[in-house]
């Protein structure tokens, strides 16, 4: 790791030591890295005896991670007036500004705190005084890997638990090809460390309920390839997740079992919520970045991985076709 690097580590440690009342921040519709990230950072909160506040703009799911520690400490509320009394900030996994909820107060800096960004995503926005983005890493859990142990931070059992759950879910179980040796190193280590890897994968991928399932094979049925583009499909109405009592997780599900489709390029599903559509897309194909096509669309994301929103609209069929059309 290069000096430079290393510092940075070190200075963003000192902050946090120095620091009295901390504000986490994690992205809106958090997955397992983005909730594990948080969750760990608020057990060095505790240990180091500070007072913090841990937001994310989305309520987490009841079940989905109440087997991480400290996640009861995350909230989705949280008062302005109460703004003025941190004097740190640190955003989590956010990708850009928008995703954090919180993108006026950041960017305007209203109350001259003291920003520090720990992401793995590519860059997008400059907001933070600190910003330590490692685009290789697997996970930010693995960025904040090195957060403890350039520091000489002790890893516990819970910590351990964190980090492999935010590389586990955003390598999808090593499947993704951000899993690097580096990233299996560390899980291993983390195992050393008592990380329970049965206990992570049953609550992150063996936690789907019935309509989660039948949504799936919904998306399964309306699979179409685009033989130009060697491009595949589907498509989700408001009717069918309406019919459905699914969980927020189930759609990286379905995305990933749509990655297994052999010889595409990549895909892409499409979801229709209320007055807004929301695209997810995959590739496992070597060369393709469709994180470009998710900029172009006003989104973001990872090379293999990304997503955008399109405001204002929703999905018909006319004529046999899927089409796209503005509310
Ligand atoms: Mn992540």
């Amino acid at each position: 790791m290069k000096i430079m690097l290393i510092t940075k580590f070190e200075q963003a440690f000192y902050k946090i030591q120095k620091a009295h009342n901390i504000l986490f921040i994690t992205h809106q519709r958090p997955d397992g890295d983005a909730i594990s990230s948080t969750c760990l950072m608020i057990e060095l909160a505790k240990h180091l005896k500070k007072q913090f506040v841990a937001f994310c703009s989305d309520k987490l799911n009841d079940n989905n991670f109440s087997f991480l520690p400290n996640v009861e400490n995350i909230t989705d509320n949280i008062n302005s007036n109460i703004f003025k009394n941190f004097d740190l900030i640190i955003a989590l996994d956010c990708g850009n500004l928008k995703r954090t909820g919180m993108a006026e107060k950041l960017k305007n800096k209203e109350l001259n705190q003291f920003i520090i960004e720990f992401d793995h995503h590519p860059k997008v926005d400059n907001y933070s005084d600190l910003e330590i983005r490692l685009p290789e890493a697997s996970s930010t859990t693995e960025v904040l890997y090195n957060l403890l142990k350039i520091n000489n931070i002790k890893i516990t059992k819970n910590i351990a638990n964190c980090v492999l759950t935010g590389i586990l879910t955003d390598t999808s179980n090593f499947l993704h090809q951000n899993t690097s040796e580096k990233a299996i190193n560390i899980a291993s280590e983390m195992l050393m460390y008592g990380a329970r890897m049965p206990q992570i994968i049953k609550n992150t991928l063996y936690n789907k309920n019935l309509p989660d399932i039948k949504l799936l094979s919904k998306a399964l049925d309306d699979l179409t390839i685009n033989k130009k583009y060697n491009f595949a499909f589907s498509i989700l109405t408001l009717k069918d997740i309406h019919k459905a009592n699914v969980t927020d997780d189930i759609y990286n599900a379905i995305t990933g079992f749509l990655s297994n489709l052999h010889g595409v390029k990549a895909i892409l599903l499409l979801r229709e919520e209320k007055n807004k559509v929301r695209g997810s897309l995959r590739s496992v194909y070597p060369g393709v970045d469709v994180s470009k096509l998710a900029n172009l669309l006003g989104g973001g994301g990872h090379a293999k991985a990304s997503g955008f929103v399109m405001e204002n609209c929703g999905i018909k069929k006319i004529e046999n076709k899927w089409s796209i059309i503005s509310n």
